[in-house]
C-alpha cells in the first residue's frame, strides 16, 4: 500500500502521520475535517458505454466495490489506461485519470508512480494495448518493478476496432484480419509476465466478481508491479470463447491452491506462489488453465530505490536544493 507522504514543493515528499498535516510552514496544525465514507456514487462517473452484456461492466463494478470497502482517500486515487473499450475505464471513474495513447499506459502510469509514490495508481487496459503494442512497455515496467496495479482485460480480440486478430487471439479465430482464420501463435499472458519480472502475477474472470475483488485487493497491497489478466468477454466480436472457464454458463473455474505451509502431505501439492518455475508450469495448463495468484516475490521497488538514490544525490553536496544540484551537474559537464 502506498504510504502516505506530504509534497514538499520541490518534488521531494515527506512521511506524515495520517491526521497531522500541516497547513504550511510556521502555521499551526489544522485538525483535518472527519474524511466522509468513499461511496460508490462518490467514485461513480459518467455512464459505462460499453455494449449491453461486455465483461468490462463486472471489472468496473469489482472496482467500485473494492474502493469501498478499502475506503481509499478520494484525491489519491488515479485510474489511468491507453486505448481500446476496456482502457475506457478513467472515464467511469470519478477520479483523476487519463484516457491515454494506445499502448502507453505503462510508461505514463510509471512516471506518476514515480513522481508521487502516495497516490493509488491503477491502471486498465486490453489485451490488444497490454500484449501487443503496449508488449514493449509492460515488459519494462515489469522488471523496474514500479509500484501500480495493472489489470488487464483480456477478450482475445481487438473489441474498439471491431473485430481484429489480438496477440492472444486462438490459432483458427476468424476476423477482420484473419478472415481465414489466425494462424500465429497466441502471447500466453503468464508466461510473459513471469518472463517480464513482474513481481505480482494472477489471473481471474469477469464472471467471478468475488474472485476479482480477493485478487485486486492481493494485487493492490502488493509493493511493485501487479498485474491482474482478467478473461473479460466481448459479447459483440469473440462471444461465448470464455464458456469453458466461465461457471454462470457451466464452464469449470479451477482455483489455484496456494501452500498453507501447515507440514500435510496435501500441502506437497500445493502452489508456492514464490516458485517462479512452479508459476511457469501452471501457465502452461492449457485453456481454460487455471486462476488464481501465479507468482508473487518481494524486490525492491524502482520507487524505493530512486528514492534513496535522489537522498543520496541531494546530501552529497550538502542537501543542496534541487537546483544547485541540477546547476552543479551541468558545471561537471561543462
Ligand atoms: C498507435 C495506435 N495504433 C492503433 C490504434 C487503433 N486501436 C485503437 S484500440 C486498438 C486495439 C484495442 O484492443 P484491446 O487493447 O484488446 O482493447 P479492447 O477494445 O478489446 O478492450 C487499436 C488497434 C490506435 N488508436 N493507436
Ligand atoms: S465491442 Fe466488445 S469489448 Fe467493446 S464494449 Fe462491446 S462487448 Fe465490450
Ligand atoms: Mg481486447
Amino acid at each position: 500500500m502506498a504510504e502516505t507522504t506530504t509534497g514538499n514543493g520541490d518534488g521531494s515528499t515527506t512521511p506524515v502521520a495520517a491526521g497531522n498535516r500541516q497547513s504550511g510552514s510556521g502555521s499551526p496544525a489544522i485538525a483535518e475535517a472527519p474524511r466522509e465514507k468513499l461511496t460508490k456514487k462518490a467514485i461513480t462517473a459518467d455512464h459505462p458505454t460499453w455494449c449491453p452484456g461486455c465483461g468490462d461492466f463486472a471489472v468496473l463494478a469489482a472496482f467500485y466495490k473494492f474502493l469501498e470497502k478499502r475506503n481509499l482517500e478520494h484525491e489519491k486515487i488515479v485510474t489511468l489506461a491507453g486505448i481500446g473499450c476496456s482502457s475506457r475505464f478513467p472515464y467511469f471513474v470519478n477520479g483523476h485519470g487519463a484516457h491515454f495513447i494506445h499502448g502507453r499506459a505503462v510508461p505514463l502510469a510509471s512516471g506518476i508512480s514515480l513522481a508521487r509514490p502516495d497516490l493509488h495508481v491503477f491502471l486498465f487496459g486490453g489485451d490488444g494495448d497490454g500484449f501487443s503494442i503496449g508488449g514493449n512497455h509492460l515488459d519494462h515496467g515489469a522488471r523496474k518493478n514500479i509500484n501500480m496495479t495493472y489489470f488487464i482485460m483480456d477478450n482475445f480480440v481487438y473489441g474498439l476496432t471491431k473485430k481484429q486478430t489480438s496477440p492472444t487471439s486462438p490459432i483458427g479465430f476468424k476476423s477482420k484480419t484473419d478472415p481465414t482464420g489466425a494462424i500465429d501463435q497466441p502471447v500466453n499472458p503468464m508466461k510473459k509476465l513471469i518472463s517480464g519480472g513482474a513481481t505480482f502475477i494472477a489471473r481471474t474472470h469477469a464472471a467471478n466478481v468475488a474472485h476479482m475483488m480477493q485478487l485486486i485487493e492481493r494485487a493492490f497491497d502488493h509493493q511493485g508491479f501487479s498485474v491482474i489478466e482478467c478473461l473479460s468477454e466481448c459479447v459483440e466480436f469473440f462471444p461465448d470463447v470464455f464458456d469453458p472457464a466461465n461457471p454462470k454458463k457451466g464452464g469449470s473455474f479451477e482455483v489455484i491452491q496456494e501452500k498453507k505451509w501447515d507440514g500435510t502431505s496435501e500441502d506437497e501439492l500445493r502452489h508456492d506462489v514464490t516458485d517462479e518455475v512452479a508459476a511457469y508450469k501452471l501457465a502452461t495448463v492449457p485453456f481454460p488453465g487455471v486462476f488464481g495468484v501465479f507468482y508473487e516475490t518481494d524486490r525492491p521497488t524502482k520507487n524505493s530505490l530512486e528514492k534513496k538514490w535522489i537522498e543520496t544525490t541531494r546530501e552529497k553536496p550538502g542537501n543542496a536544493s534541487d537546483l544547485e544540484v541540477l546547476q552543479k551537474t551541468f558545471d561537471k559537464m561543462k
